[in-house]
């Protein structure tokens, strides 16, 4: 609604009325030609005759109040100025879930007051309207990038926006794993996966933003680039398993191991560029050269998995089976100097270096009933032989992998045996205090590994 005058027989009235010039309600009335101002409610009525200021003009609005009617009267209050909003956010980044503090404290109204401030926080989860005030607080708990957005409404009605700088709450980490989508007594549907992983309002890591990368069946055995920016994957597409890479993104798919050995799987790469892999379904272990495509064996003959690099790449972590059980054993670069690492009669399988490279975790089911009648924990072992068992709970705790940083470590959990196997995540400093636990998500996945952080 805006301020329109109206003429009276013999004196000025002052009201509003719709733009047809229909529903006039009269807000004042004076008996002779000074021009007065008011709100649109009517209220603040003071004189100004004489005073000329923008929108007014004193000598043609007495003129148009005393010989016209209703229309050109808009110019005595002039239209309205629209507020103009102003607004600033911080922090700008960080990890999700990420407190962001908003102040729309400098927007103004040139010619009246704000009366609303409507923040649209950009997410589409807190649409418009959902808060108003000057400032406020809103926590995003999706990772990704926002466009926030301030609406004032002054006391007109009309508005004025203004789009603040982006806002990113970053994943504080990014996984990839298998997940069975199907799953038949003779089939399982595994596809490669990667996901955010963001805190609840209760503080536990929940896998968000999840998006398939790869399509056929049985891709497995995901594992990253050093610098994170792809991923390897075992994959019998072509009909033989194989090693194939892709970008983080899923894109370009290619098999990088088929012309160069057979049945390649359970890749790792190494800062150094060299990926080792284990060849002939657990006959052997290589080393892929990606850049000269290339292919070394370095060890063969024996039933061997899961060849994993030391950080600083000179030395290789793997699983043997031998005298009717696995062990975990360390080799050098070259394939010198295999030794083992457990001895032990229970199975000691699926190792993973520390990220400082001061142990090897594993799995085991020493002290149990037995890893194939479901029980396994988790232990670490550093390179001095001092053990430490990390998870203690009935069930099989397996696949483990850990942060760059160290501070946590992920796995699945299988209850029973034929149940579902489910990521979890513990830091390490609580790893057998299941109440520290979060469990990533209910869907069936194996081989979860963090995306390295440099
Ligand atoms: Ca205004
Ligand atoms: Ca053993
Ligand atoms: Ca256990």
């Amino acid at each position: 609604m805006k301020n329109y005058l109206g003429r009276g027989s013999d004196n000025i009235r002052i009201g509003s009325i719709n733009q047809d010039g229909t529903g006039f309600r009269e807000l004042a009335k004076e008996d002779s030609t000074p021009i007065y101002s008011m709100k649109p409610d009517g209220t603040g009525f003071r004189q100004i005759a004489g005073r000329v200021r923008r929108g007014f003009y004193t000598g043609l609005a007495a003129v148009a109040i005393g010989a016209a009617a209703l229309t050109g009267c808009d110019s005595l209050f002039g239209p309205n100025e629209l507020p103009v909003a102003e607004a600033t956010r911080s922090p700008g980044e960080g990890y999700a879930p990420l407190s962001v503090n908003f102040d729309g404290r400098a927007s103004y109204d040139p010619d009246g007051t704000i009366e609303k401030y409507i923040w649209d926080f950009g997410d589409g989860i807190n649409a418009k309207d959902s808060t108003s005030g000057a400032v406020a607080e809103y926590t995003y708990r999706m990772p990704g990038e926002y466009a926030p957005s301030l609406t004032v409404v002054d006391n007109d009605g009309d508005t004025g926006t203004t789009t603040l700088e982006s806002i990113t709450a970053e994943a504080e980490h990014q996984i990839a794993f298998s997940r069975w989508d199907v799953i038949t007594e003779d089939n399982r549907d595994e596809h490669i996966y990667v996901g955010d992983l963001t805190r609840t309002s209760e503080g536990k890591y929940i896998l968000v933003n999840q998006k398939r990368l790869t399509n056929s069946t049985q891709d497995t055995q995901s594992t990253w680039s050093p610098d994170g920016t792809e991923i390897l994957f075992t994959s019998p597409r072509e009909g033989k398993f194989a090693i194939w890479r892709m970008n983080a993104d899923g894109s370009n798919q290619r098999n990088i191991s088929s012309h160069l050995v057979e049945r390649a799987m359970a890749a790792d790469w190494c800062s150094n560029g060299l990926i080792v892999v284990n060849y002939n379904i657990g006959e052997g272990i290589g080393i892929i050269n990606p850049d000269e495509d290339t292919f070394t064996s370095i060890y063969s003959g024996d039933r061997v998995d899961l060849p994993g690099w030391s950080p600083d790449c000179s030395e290789i972590a793997y699983q043997r089976y031998i005298n009717g059980n696995w062990e975990v054993y360390l080799m050098d670069a070259n394939g010198g100097n295999q030794r083992n690492f457990t001895n032990n009669p229970a199975h000691d399988l699926l190792p993973v270096w520390l990220p400082d490279g001061s142990g090897v975790l594993f799995a085991s089911d020493r002290n149990t009933t037995g890893i194939y009648s479901g029980e396994a924990n988790l232990y670490l072992q550093n390179l001095n032989g001092i053990v430490t068992q990390l998870t203690d709970i009935p069930g099989r705790e397996i696949y483990p992998s850990i942060s760059s940083d160290g501070n946590s470590l992920m796995f699945v959990r299988l209850r029973h045996i034929g149940d579902a196997t489910i990521p979890y995540l513990t830091p390490m400093t609580s790893t057998r205090d299941t109440t520290t636990w979060s469990q990533l998500t209910t869907k069936e996945s194996i081989f979860p590994t963090f995306r390295p952080r440099q």
